[in-house]
């Protein structure tokens, strides 16, 4: 059995949350809080750690699902959270295009920090 460290990134409100609640088969570690910046704008609860899920695919394959907070006075957890990682996915709300440049800012930083080299 091989497990795989995944992590869920993008900008506020991406989706990430909904996205690893979703899938997992565990029950997710959430640290979700009322938001009490701007984001509370947008929305009422925000990740201020991480979410934690897993799914199993097929029998010999399990991966972990580590999603980053959105907001950047929580980015240091973004290097914490992305120690060992091997797979990334990156959320992207369309409808918002100003939230294009944080997406860039998250992909450029977490390729360097995270995933291995080929
Ligand atoms: N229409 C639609 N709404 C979605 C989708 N995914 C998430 N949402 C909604 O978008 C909002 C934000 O979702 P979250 O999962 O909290 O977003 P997040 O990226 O974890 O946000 P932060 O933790 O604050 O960075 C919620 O109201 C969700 O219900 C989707 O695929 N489609
Ligand atoms: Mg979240």
């Amino acid at each position: 059995m091989q497990t795989v460290k995944m992590v869920i990134s993008g900008a506020v409100n991406s989706g990430k949350t909904e996205f690893i609640k979703t899938i997992s088969e565990i029950e997710v570690v959430s640290t979700e809080k009322k938001a009490t910046d701007d984001t509370g704008k947008i929305k009422d609860k925000t990740t201020v750690a991480m979410d934690f899920g897993r799914i199993a695919i097929g029998n010999d394959l399990v991966l972990h699902l580590f999603g980053t907070p959105g907001q950047k006075r929580f980015d240091f957890m973004w290097e914490i959270l992305s120690e060992g990682m091997l797979g990334l996915i990156v959320l992207v709300d369309s409808t918002r295009p100003e939230t294009f440049r944080e997406t860039n800012r998250i992909i450029d930083f977490l390729s360097r920090t995270g995933i291995p080299p080929t």
